[in-house]
């Protein structure tokens, strides 16, 4: 019995593995933009790998705001609550309540229903550059980069990748630094996040969800910090929408 639960378990894996070395997007970052543009990209069919460098994907969607778990949504998100599945309360007009925990795990439980595979633990600590395009993602363990151990990755070709790393925009980053290249930014460069203005950055968290660079997507947060746009705090609707903005996009690209 313990043979078969320990080859259980490294088979799958492995098989997961090696279906996901060549995919059609690699998502990196398992936040709430992340997770939805796996969704939809699973749910066409399409072969979709999300990385995560957490434990738990969510990112910053679990805890709420300052650990009080609930979140607000904007009526403009409602038709993604109905899409996952996700209960709500009608808080104020066109703003609605959602119990944050339960909002996490649906996203996650129906990406991953929908086909789209998670492989958290892992970090991504640079893209794959050919011919002038990001071509796909350079892996490692998480706990390698913590630890500051000399370990090689291994490497994931995409088609498209999308940078949902929140705040930081850290695959956005990486290729502006390592390839002195031009971003789709009005400096050329990651312009890096504003300070706190809900209305303009969440109008703009839709807006700043394109392609930054030939083979590289923005969503979430990420969108906004490479634009040079604003945060804004425990409020979801654009969240939800960039994901689903983005897999259009990628979609609508691939297509053709
Ligand atoms: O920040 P995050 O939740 O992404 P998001 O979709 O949503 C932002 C909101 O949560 C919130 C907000 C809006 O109301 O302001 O902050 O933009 O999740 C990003 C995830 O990416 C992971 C990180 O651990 C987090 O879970 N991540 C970041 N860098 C890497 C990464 C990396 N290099 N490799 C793998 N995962």
């Amino acid at each position: 019995m313990e043979q078969i639960v320990s080859t259980g378990i490294i088979d799958s894996y492995f098989k997961k593995l090696k279906e996901s070395l060549s995919v059609d997007a690699a998502i990196v970052g398992g936040g709430p933009s992340g997770l939805v543009a796996a969704y939809f990209l699973a749910k066409k069919g399409l072969n979709v790998a999300l990385y995560e460098r957490k434990l738990a994907p969510g990112g910053g969607m679990w805890g709420g705001a300052m650990m009080f778990n609930e979140i607000v949504v904007q009526g403009e998100a409602l038709h993604l609550l109905d899409e996952f599945k996700i209960k709500y309360n009608k808080y104020k007009d066109n703003y609605y309540t959602i119990d944050s925990v339960h909002a996490t795990s649906a996203l996650i439980y129906e990406a991953t229903k929908a086909g789209a595979k998670i492989f958290n633990c892992t970090s991504i600590e640079d893209v794959v550059f050919h011919d002038g395009k990001v071509s796909g993602i350079v892996v490692n363990w998480a706990p390698v980069h913590r630890e500051g151990m000399h370990v090689d990755p291994l490497v994931v070709m995409a088609k498209a990748v999308v940078d949902g790393t929140g705040h930081d925009c850290e695959v956005a980053r990486t290729v502006e630094r390592k390839n002195n290249v031009r971003l789709n930014t009005e400096t050329g460069k990651v312009v890096g996040e504003r300070s706190l203005s809900v209305e303009e950055a969440e109008r703009t968290t839709i807006e700043n969800t394109i392609e930054i660079f030939p083979g590289l997507y923005v969503s979430g947060m990420a969108a906004n910090g490479v634009s040079g746009s604003y945060r804004m705090g425990p409020i979801f609707g654009s969240m939800l929408r960039s994901g689903e903005k983005v897999a259009g996009l990628i979609a609508e690209e691939l297509k053709t």
